[in-house]
């Protein structure tokens, strides 16, 4: 059976998630980069893994799978070990709910409020959509700050590294990029946390091709 394909953009965090997930749970894959200025995510052959025209999207052989989400429990479920949500229904719970913290409470306003640094002139910059972005954003990292020093572990959920290290990550990294960095005086926890899974291969071999130029 050929190698599973993950379709992605360079720095896409939706992407990025599950190319962290099938790296730590050593599964082989291959990347292939779509570019949204050459129009590769509106082509009859992307439209018809994700109508949408979004990237994650995943070939198995015969499956094809769009959403970030849909595709990490798709992975999970056919290859339980090692398990990045956890052994139990509770600690598999606390993780989803997590990963939801991200998705709906941060995602949702830090990636408008990157998206005016990355897309838009300084002039064309919708000043209040990104202060309010910047706060509600830093506000959340604030409560994952307190969760991640509140137990003191190495992991968002505790020992044992789970999809929330890696959800939250290139959500993160991306953050820093669109002029919303960790805050060392807020956030010592989370920069400690970032620091060690900066060091994982995961990261080292997913990073975005084009932030390391
Ligand atoms: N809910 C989707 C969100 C995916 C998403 O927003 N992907 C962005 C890239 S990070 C995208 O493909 N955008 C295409 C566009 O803006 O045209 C998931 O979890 O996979």
């Amino acid at each position: 059976m050929p190698a599973m394909k993950v379709y992605t953009m360079s720095g896409s965090p939706f992407g990025w998630r599950v190319q962290l997930s099938l790296h730590e749970k050593g599964l082989a894959f291959e990347t292939v980069i779509l570019s949204i200025a050459s129009g590769d995510l509106r082509s009859e052959e992307h439209l018809a893994r994700c109508p949408h025209g979004e990237v994650p999207a995943l070939e198995d052989g015969d499956v094809t799978l769009c959403e970030s989400s849909a595709i990490l429990e798709y992975v999970e479920e056919l290859h339980p070990e090692p398990t990045l949500l956890g052994k139990d229904p509770a600690a598999r719970a606390a993780v989803r709910r997590e990963e939801l913290e991200c998705l709906e409470h941060y995602a949702r306003v830090m990636l408008p409020a990157a998206q005016q640094i990355f897309f838009r002139k300084p002039e064309e910059r919708d000043q209040e959509l990104m202060r309010t972005g910047r706060r509600i954003a830093a506000e959340q990292l604030d409560r994952l700050e307190a969760r991640l020093a509140g137990h003191g572990a190495p992991f968002v959920q505790g020992p044992e590294l789970t999809r929330a290290d890696l959800t939250w990550l290139p959500f993160i990294e991306l953050a820093a990029r669109g002029e919303m960095p960790l805050d060392a005086s807020r956030t010592p926890a989370l920069i400690a946390w970032r620091d060690r899974l900066r060091e994982r291969p995961s990261y080292v071999q997913t990073y975005p091709p084009h932030w390391r130029k």
